[in-house]
């Protein structure tokens, strides 16, 4: 689309309002005003590590110890931080009109918070912080227990002063079935996503008819060609981000702002 995308929020409501089936693609910003840090800029990094360099298999490879204390450390911060005015603004909206169109939300957070908001048409596609899976028999269980294991306990500050990380393996979370190491079960850098997951996000929106895409900086694959293809066959697409995306000029809306504001209002009646 060469035009440049509107703001104009009273017809983007109207366009909803139409809406028969709606998909709203979120990323981390959207859990920014709960206090979970996002991927890129400032907040991106524990302790001298910026997360791409922790979220990978090479990496848990080489040290399962400082992986895990990395993921106990945002486990236990997403537990304690709480769904914010957009995350409620999205439940409310599929609680009010779930009846009459179908809503999906695809998030490509791992922090659980649009769960714990209340929606319920929920498609995670990176995982989630409180499963885990086992490297040996593959078993995905949900696991909230704080700390994860007794080992874990008062680890994972994120001070960049803290070097390197000692906990024996044998230590470390493993199965009850099968004695194998457990794994976040996240979709790390170069992991394939989970095919069925995949291809529930890929039916939603291969059939919305508007999509709102909230906090993501649309760079990671596949969710960042999602949105640009809905719009690409004639979706209506809408943005709602701090700042603007690669994939802002394919969209028909884009509203500038936090989402913790500007969601409840394009979400109201
Ligand atoms: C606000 C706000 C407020 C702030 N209000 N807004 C094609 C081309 C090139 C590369 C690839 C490709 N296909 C695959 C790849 C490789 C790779 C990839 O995409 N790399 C790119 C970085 C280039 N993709 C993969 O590896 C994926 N696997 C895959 O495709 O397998 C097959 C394959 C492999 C290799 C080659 C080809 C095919 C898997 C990706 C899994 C991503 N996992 C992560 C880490 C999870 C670990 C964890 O959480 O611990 O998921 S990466 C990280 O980025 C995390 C996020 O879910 C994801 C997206 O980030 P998000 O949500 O957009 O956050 P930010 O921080 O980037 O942006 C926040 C935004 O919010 C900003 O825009 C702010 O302005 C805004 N904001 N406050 C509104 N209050
Ligand atoms: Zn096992």
């Amino acid at each position: 689309m060469a035009v440049r995308p509107s703001s104009d929020m009273a017809k983007f409501k109207e366009a909803l309002k139409a809406a028969k089936q709606v998909v709203i693609l979120s990323g981390a910003g959207i859990s920014a005003e709960s206090g979970i840090p996002t991927f890129r800029g400032a907040g991106g990094f524990w302790r001298k590590y910026q997360s791409s360099a922790l979220a990978t298999p090479e990496a848990f490879r080489e040290s399962p110890s400082l992986v895990w204390e990395f993921y106990h450390y945002r486990r236990e911060v997403a537990a304690k931080a709480q769904p914010n005015a957009g995350h409620l603004a999205i439940a409310n909206f599929e609680k009010k009109y779930g009846n009459e169109k179908t809503i999906t939300v695809i998030t490509q957070n791992v922090d659980g918070l649009h769960a714990r908001a209340g929606t319920k048409n929920l498609i995670e596609l990176h995982g989630n912080l409180y499963k885990t899976r086992c490297t040996k028999c593959k078993e995905v269980l949900v696991n909230t227990d704080s700390p994860i294991c007794e080992a874990l306990a008062n680890r994972g500050a994120p001070d960049a002063k803290v070097i390197g990380s000692d906990i024996p393996v044998k230590s470390l979370p493993h199965c009850k079935k099968c004695g194998g190491l457990l794994r976040p079960h996240i979709v790390w850098f170069g992991e394939g996503l989970d095919p069925n997951v995949l291809e529930n996000a890929e039916r939603a929106m291969s059939k919305c008819d508007i999509c709102l895409v909230v906090g993501t900086s649309s760079v990671v694959y596949p969710a960042a060609m999602f949105a640009p293809q809905a719009a690409a066959r004639g979706a209506t697409v809408a943005e709602f981000n701090l700042e603007t995306t690669p994939a802002t000029p394919d969209f028909h809306y884009y509203f500038e702002g936090p989402c913790g504001t500007t969601l409840p209002e394009a979400l109201s009646d």
